[in-house]
């Protein structure tokens, strides 16, 4: 028997990328394991990624492709040939792009992190057919504008620096299950006796842990920071040095913060005033002492109208006390802008000829059903899916569905597995997995490029995205050298090396170590140096005033809360939340039997007082509803969500959940105030007892 290890990259959409060493016995992957040397994984991985050989291996992947037979969303398919698949599938694309190639839609998200299975081959071919754009805005987008406005780029604090941290915030996150390897260095610091706050209306497993905990309305994270802000200044917690050298706006920004006197905050945020007063000086003081005060903001905040703003105003407050002085203070919220990815060589985008429209990711649901117009431009007829299983994930599913249901729609699936998407396609091609191809990595919270060997050879007949999209080229007649290049060639091109950040970049070296660390500067806005406009943190953002937005701080209210909406809160009292489930990675792993296990069934946690009014007791199924539709669910009657709140822990295959359904047949396709991103948790509904 030969058995080697195979340096790998774990491709899941979270922020910590992690560095794996795969276990291969005569040609078949038996273990991974996280590399106990690569600083931040610490050979340690969570429970979903120790089980990926239980996904790779497992007996449902798809390993042909196929052709639909039944009816959109029956599931019954026949098995086909590459060469008819891809056959059919040029032979369908061709007279829509001779007409308008405008009518083609990419659909993708993160499936796969990497930058070679991602966007690359993908992108090429899209933007050399002249298809309509794809705004990939479903998750990240209204934060990483608001933090842009605020602080220039998606840079902050280093993940490895948090253990040396005093205080640690961690504002709208729940790293226990969705960020583990940066939950460690909290422990860390704790240990040594740093505090914890979390800042989450729900006591998530992260809450529990936490020193304190802010159960805060949903929402309303933009209120808090300014009641904070006002707390600072009006006590002179300031850093009047950093204030006079490195932000823009100080005076305009006091006078705002002003009207958020802690009682006013304490009303809009649902919490008691001596929270804000004493949160704020304990920031304040650590700052004060020259300690690390790190503020991990994260996706929670996100998700409503007021997005943007939340993430703008938080990002104010380490420039304000000068906690960026410190290389274990600051705040993260994204590492991603800190990785020099070179998109224009992977991604080709000299190969498009004029501007296509965009459609956004996050309306995908009234986009499908938009006939031809003017504004719209022509009627979506072929939709090509990767990476993403937008019958799932997408908000106001029943839109969603009715869209790809449309038997005038051409939709082509690359999937490992036949999810709830792939089962309204017309044709399905099978995907590999991590272990079958080669990737590069870039992360969105640590700093290191990332390789990942191909382990195993592809199972079946599955192809990697870069060769399904090859193949699909010859098959269109594109004759650019570009779309022969091999995956080593388009990892090769990942970063550039000729930025300072990656000059260590290599490819044949990335490969063989599997990691790298950026050269980045310590304490990154320790001495200023904002990659604003000005070169400063804008309290005041001219950028936000041509874009027709408020340019200082300010508090966007839910579109759906009892406060913004009386009206509808009188139909639908309760505020809904749907975060990340921990054995599960958005809607990816809900079929591995063993982690579906462990989640059990669709949960919604509720109140014990909103129980009593409603019938409701432990264990009943229970029906969630509002006028976008409903889905059900077993209840746990639980304080751990604040009176008001329900929480149905996500994202559930709807074809897995008894019903059929899922928590976005009740999210809606509002969008963020910046970024057009979706509002998953600005969403009201009503709960009552199953019968
Ligand atoms: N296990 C697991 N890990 C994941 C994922 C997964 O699905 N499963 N998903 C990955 C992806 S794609 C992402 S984007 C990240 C997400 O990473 P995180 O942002 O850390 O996501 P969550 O774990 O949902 O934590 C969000 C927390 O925000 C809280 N929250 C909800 N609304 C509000 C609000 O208005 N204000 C505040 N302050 N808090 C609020 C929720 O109760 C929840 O506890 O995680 C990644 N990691
Ligand atoms: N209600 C609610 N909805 C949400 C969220 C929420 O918190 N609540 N979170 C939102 C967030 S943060 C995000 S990021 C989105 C995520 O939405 P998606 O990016 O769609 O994520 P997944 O549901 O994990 O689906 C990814 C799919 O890609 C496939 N895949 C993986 N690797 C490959 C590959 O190499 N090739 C191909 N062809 N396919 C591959 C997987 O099998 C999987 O089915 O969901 C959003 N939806
Ligand atoms: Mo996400």
């Amino acid at each position: 028997m030969t058995t080697t290890q195979v340096r790998a990259t774990c491709p899941l959409d979270c922020p910590d990328t992690c560095a794996l060493l795969v276990t291969v016995e005569d040609g078949v992957a038996t273990a991974v394991k996280g590399d106990p040397d690569h600083p931040t994984t610490a050979g340690v991985l969570c429970t979903k990624v120790s089980r990926y050989t239980e996904r790779t291996y497992h007996a449902d992947r798809l390993l042909t492709p196929l052709r639909r037979v039944g009816r959109k969303g029956e599931g019954k398919f026949e098995r086909i040939s590459w060469d008819e698949a891809l056959d059919t599938i040029a032979a369908r694309l061709k007279p829509i792009a001779a007409r308008n190639p405008q009518a083609i839609l990419p659909y993708s998200y993160c499936g796969t992190m990497g930058l070679v299975q991602g966007e690359s081959m993908s992108s090429r071919f899209f933007h050399q057919l002249g298809a309509s754009l794809l705004d990939r805005t479903i998750c990240a987008s209204a934060g990483a504008t608001g933090y842009r406005y605020t602080v220039g780029a998606t840079i902050g604090t280093d993940m490895e620096q948090f253990q040396n941290a005093k205080l640690i915030i961690i504002w709208g996150g729940n790293p226990i299950a969705s960020n583990l390897h940066f939950w460690m260095r909290a422990q860390e610091a704790k240990r040594h006796g740093a505090t914890l706050v979390a800042i989450d209306p729900y006591r998530s497993l992260t809450a529990e842990k936490c020193h304190q905990h802010i159960a805060l309305l949903p929402g309303t994270d933009a209120a808090l920071a300014l009641g904070l802000m006002h707390v600072l200044i009006a006590e002179d917690w300031l850093d009047h040095d950093y204030i006079a050298n490195h932000t823009l706006g100080f005076d305009a920004l006091k006078e705002r913060v002003a009207e958020w006197t802690p009682e006013r905050t304490a009303d809009t945020c649902g919490i008691a005033a001596v929270q804000i007063v004493e949160l704020a000086r304990l920031y304040g003081q650590t700052c004060r002492n020259g300690e690390g005060a790190a503020i991990r903001a994260n996706y929670g905040v996100q998700r409503v109208r007021g997005g943007g703003m939340a993430v703008r105003n938080i990002a104010c407050l380490p420039a304000l006390t000068g906690a960026w002085r410190h290389a274990a203070g600051g705040m993260q919220l994204s590492s991603s802008g800190s990785f020099p990815v070179n998109r224009k060589a992977l991604q080709r985008p000299d190969l498009l000829q004029g501007t296509p429209r965009t459609i956004n990711m996050s309306t995908i649901g009234d986009d499908l059903l938009k006939t031809a117009s003017a504004e719209f431009g022509p009627q979506v007829e072929a939709v090509i899916v990767y990476n993403s299983n937008p019958l799932a994930v997408a908000p106001e599913s029943a839109r969603v569905e009715q869209g790809f249901a449309r038997e005038d729609l051409f939709t082509v699936v690359l999937e490992q597995f036949q999810t709830d998407t792939a089962d309204y396609a017309d044709i399905v091609l099978p995907a590999t997995t991590q272990l079958e191809h080669v990737d590069a990595h870039s992360t969105y919270g640590h700093l290191y490029m990332m390789a990942n060997n191909a382990a195993i050879a592809p199972l079946g007949e599955a192809k990697a995205n870069t060769e399904i999209f090859r193949l699909l080229a010859q098959r269109m007649g594109f004759d650019d050298p570009c779309f022969q290049e091999s995956d080593e060639a388009l990892a090769a091109q990942a970063f550039d090396a000729t930025d300072a950040r990656a000059v260590h970049f290599d490819w044949e070296s990335l490969k063989r170590k599997g990691w790298q660390k950026l050269a980045m500067p310590e304490a990154p806005f320790a001495n200023g140096g904002f990659a604003t406009p000005s070169g400063k943190c804008e309290f005041y953002s001219a950028s936000m005033a041509q874009a027709g937005l408020d340019p200082l701080p300010s508090y966007i209210a839910p579109y759906e809360s009892p406060a913004s909406n009386p009206e509808l809160a009188a139909r639908y009292p309760l505020a809904m939340i749907s975060p990340p489930a921990r054995n599960f990675l958005n809607s990816t792993f809900v079929n591995v039997k063993s982690l579906r296990a462990a989640e059990g069934e669709p949960h919604l946690d509720i109140h014990p007082d909103d129980c009593a009014t409603r019938g409701i007791a432990a264990g009943d199924m229970v029906r969630i509803f509002n006028d976008r539709g409903s889905f059900v669910a077993r209840a746990r009657v639980t304080d751990k969500a604040r009176r008001g709140l329900v929480v149905g822990l996500s994202v559930w295959w709807k074809k897995l959940a008894s019903d059929g359904k899922n928590a976005n047949e009740v999210t809606s396709q509002r969008l963020t105030d910046m970024g057009r991103a979706p509002t998953f948790y600005d969403t009201l509904v009503e709960v009552e007892k199953v019968a």
